[in-house]
């Protein structure tokens, strides 16, 4: 993030913002890139984005995606705001700057809050609806009219590969201290060859479905946009039930360290299914509707795979706060994934039930 602020102002303009009066606020929230948010006097106001293009090795690829995405769902009846994307002065979508870095930016929706944990039942059945209806008007988009930005991302049996082989080779005090949470994971990833006999059909998805990921209108305070679209590519709807169920059903942070405080609780995932499914049901496959809880344990035990190889490889790839903070975030999502094991019948009624 420690970019200087005159460089960024020769970017905000180049992507069309008025010179006068530019002010930069740093949007900290996400993991892999760095998104500023840029205002003018005018009062115009942007999201410029630099890309990691360790994680994207095709960053044109992510913005082609976002323009096509933008144009299908314009047609597509979801009510939501959506991410417009901004030319540069080429009029290509993105540009490099001197050093080589991957620059982006799409208009900042107005009257907009983010929220990086529900506060209410209600909140979640709306954030629920509203990841539905945006899956929904990409169910007529063909995957093949999308690139694969990230090749693998949700093969969780190759992460449990890598993750084996960061036991193997990474930080040797980092793997003695994660050697409980390997023999646990080890134990359970026979589901992910379950997983890939399914005949699951690919579908244009999101695939980061966070409540971080979705912005609430200021007035309303119901949620009015879905953001994010980085990682829109093909992939299964399970995925993106699984990544709802892991940040709207959990009563704590990603990376809230005190196992007391980490649960999965039944009502706020009969809230999210209230919320989800009446947009969704007829849309999806029969193999889809009965294996959507099977989502929920593919996506958090996934989650605790990439955090725990991250850190067992000295966290190449997520930013940390501090020394340990993936190895918290890998038992945060253990502690969920083993209240979900346990829940699993109770869960699967309700969503029977709905
Ligand atoms: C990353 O950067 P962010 O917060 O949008 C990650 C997701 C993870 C998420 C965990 C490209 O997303 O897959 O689920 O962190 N994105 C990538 O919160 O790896
Ligand atoms: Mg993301």
């Amino acid at each position: 993030m420690g970019k200087p602020i005159t460089d960024l102002a020769t970017l905000a303009i180049g992507f069309g913002l008025p010179a006068e009066g530019l002010n930069f606020q740093a949007l900290g929230g996400g993991h892999i890139n760095d998104t500023w948010l840029v205002g003018s006097s005018e009062g115009s106001k942007i999201v410029l984005q630099r890309i990691n293009t360790t994680v994207f090795r095709h960053p044109e690829q992510v913005v082609a995606n976002h323009l096509r995405v933008f144009e299908h769902l314009q047609t597509q009846p979801t009510g939501l705001a959506l991410l417009a994307p901004r030319a540069w002065q080429n009029g290509a979508f993105y540009t490099y700057d001197p050093a080589g870095h991957f620059w982006r930016a799409c208009d900042f929706i107005p009257q907009t809050f983010g929220c990086e944990q529900a506060e209410s039942l209600d909140q979640i059945s709306a954030t629920g609806q509203v990841f539905g209806r945006f899956l929904r008007g990409l169910i007529t988009l063909s995957p093949v009219d999308v690139f694969t930005t990230i090749p693998h991302f949700h093969n969780a049996i190759r992460r449990s590969r890598a993750l084996a082989d960061a036991a193997f080779q990474g930080l040797p005090q980092r793997c003695r201290e994660a050697a409980p949470e390997l023999a646990y994971i080890r134990a359970e990833q026979s589901l992910f060859v379950f997983l890939t006999r399914l005949p699951l059909p690919e579908r244009v998805v999101h695939n980061d479905a966070k409540i971080a990921n979705v912005l609430f209108s200021q007035d309303s305070r119901q949620p009015c946009a879905v953001i994010d679209w980085d990682t829109i590519m093909p992939g299964s709807i399970l995925c993106d039930f699984g990544d709802m169920v892991r940040s709207l059903v959990t009563t704590a942070a990603e990376d809230e360290p005190d196992p007391a405080k980490i649960h999965l609780d039944e009502e706020r995932f009969a809230a999210l299914v209230k919320g989800f499914i009446p947009e969704m049901r007829d849309a999806l496959a029969p193999v889809e509707g009965k294996h959507l809880l099977l989502g929920a344990h593919w996506i958090i035990l996934e989650q605790a795979i990439r955090f725990l190889a991250d850190y067992l490889l000295g966290d190449p790839y997520y930013k940390t706060a501090y020394a340990d903070h993936n190895l918290v975030r890998a038992r945060n999502q253990l502690c969920l994934y083993r209240e979900l094991r346990s829940k699993a019948p109770v869960l699967q009624r309700i969503l029977d039930a709905v």
